[in-house]
Formats: structure tokens, C-alpha cells, sequence
């Protein structure tokens, strides 16, 4: 109800990595403005993009880091992108092989700066619209499988493919719903002060 009040809906950082060229940034951009960008330039450092989305009751915001995919306007940013990330998005195009066999690298650094396992990581192919396919859908698969990871073909072009694309993002919200810290607790046992048997010597003493 208007006026009343509530909770601030919960914030949940998504990072989307891939090589530079895949459409990262189309494909954000697809899922927050609902089409398909006029122009874009090679992303430098990061874009981000918010939305908001219902899951089951709860409005969560979902607030999307399109990272730069060129080493050289990303590697002073690569600890940022992954700091406090709850999910990751790796993200290849259909059309490039190359992008597609980069993927090992992009999980490889995605393990050494997320120390949570519990982080939600998914798995997209872009530019489906195109026909010049070099990634074939099984070979893609059994990769997916063999990473478990959740694997969508998409086309931020393609009008068709937008509810896909929110699929994508829904999917990752619908995991991150179920997780209620914000703040992850360490391992290990909370710290304890302790006291002073005799602490008068205090400025107040
Ligand atoms: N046909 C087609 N072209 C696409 C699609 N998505 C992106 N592109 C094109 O691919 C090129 C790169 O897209 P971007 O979204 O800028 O790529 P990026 O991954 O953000 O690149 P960096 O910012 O350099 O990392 C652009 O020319 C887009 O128009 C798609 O789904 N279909
Ligand atoms: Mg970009």
C-alpha cells in the first residue's frame, strides 16, 4: 500500500563477465530497457544497470555489473567486479569459438575472488539470431553439465529472445531470493571482548 511502511527491497550485485565483443552489453541492456541498444562502444571498466523484479512476493533489485571485456580497460576494475558479487554471469557468442573456449579462463577467475560457494553462476550464448553458428547447442550443453552450470542460448537482437532473457535473470533472482544474509557470516566463532576484571581505570573512574 502506498505510505506504508516497509522494508527497502534487498540489493543483490550480478556480474557479467565474458570475452570483449560477445554483447554483454547488448544483452543487459536487452534485459533492463526491453531492446536492443542503437549503438554500443566497448564497455570501459564497468556499466551498471538496475531493475527491479518480483519474486514470488518479494520486489529484490537486481543491480547488474556489465563488465569490460578488453584486459585492458578491466584489469585495474577485476577485484571490484567480483567484490560482494552474488552471481555471475559467463557469457560467450555462438558465432565465436574463441569466446566459447575462453570460458575456462572466465570461471578460472571467478574462483579465485569468489570464496562462496553458494554463489549462483550461469552460462550464455549470445547472437543466436545469427547464422554462422561455431558453438553447437550439445557441445555447449555437455559443457554446462560438466560445470553445473545453467546453460541459455539467446539473441539480444531478436524481439523473441527477451523472454528468454528475462528467464535468465529471473532465474538468478529466484536463487538469490533464498538467500537471506546479505552480508555472508565468516567461518568460525564470533569474537568475544573480553573484560577486565577490575576496569575502573576508565576515563570515567
Ligand atoms: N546479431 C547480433 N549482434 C549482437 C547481439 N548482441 C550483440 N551484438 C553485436 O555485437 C557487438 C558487441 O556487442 P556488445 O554488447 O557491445 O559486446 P560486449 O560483450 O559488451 O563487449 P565489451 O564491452 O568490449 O566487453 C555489437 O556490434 C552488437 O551490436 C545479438 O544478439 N545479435
Ligand atoms: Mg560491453
Amino acid at each position: 500500500m502506498e505510505g506504508s511502511k516497509r522494508t527497502e527491497p534487498r540489493i543483490f550485485k550480478i556480474i557479467v563477465v565474458g570475452d570483449s565483443n560477445v554483447g554483454k552489453t547488448c544483452l543487459t541492456y536487452r534485459f533492463v530497457e526491453e531492446r536492443f541498444p542503437s549503438n554500443t562502444e566497448a564497455t570501459i571498466g564497468v556499466d551498471f544497470r538496475e531493475k527491479r523484479v518480483q519474486v514470488d512476493t518479494e520486489i529484490i533489485r537486481l543491480q547488474i555489473w556489465d563488465t569490460a571485456g578488453q584486459e585492458r580497460f578491466r584489469k585495474s576494475m577485476v577485484s571490484h567486479y567480483y567484490r560482494n558479487a552474488a552471481a555471475v554471469i559467463f557469457v560467450y557468442d555462438v558465432t565465436c569459438e574463441q569466446s566459447f573456449r575462453n570460458i575456462p579462463k572466465w570461471i578460472t577467475e571467478a574462483d579465485q575472488h569468489i570464496l562462496h560457494t553458494d554463489v549462483p553462476r550461469l552460462l550464455v550464448g549470445t547472437k543466436n539470431d545469427l547464422e554462422s553458428q561455431e558453438v553447437i547447442r550439445q557441445r555447449a550443453q555437455r559443457f554446462a553439465d560438466a560445470n553445473f552450470l545453467p546453460l541459455f542460448e539467446v539473441s539480444a537482437k531478436s524481439e523473441s529472445s527477451q523472454s528468454q532473457i528475462n528467464a535468465i535473470f529471473l532465474t538468478v533472482a529466484h536463487k538469490l531470493k533464498q538467500q537471506k544474509p546479505l552480508i555472508p557470516k565468516p567461518p568460525g566463532q564470533p569474537v568475544m571482548i573480553e573484560w577486565e576484571e577490575d576496569s575502573r581505570s576508565s576515563c570515567c573512574g
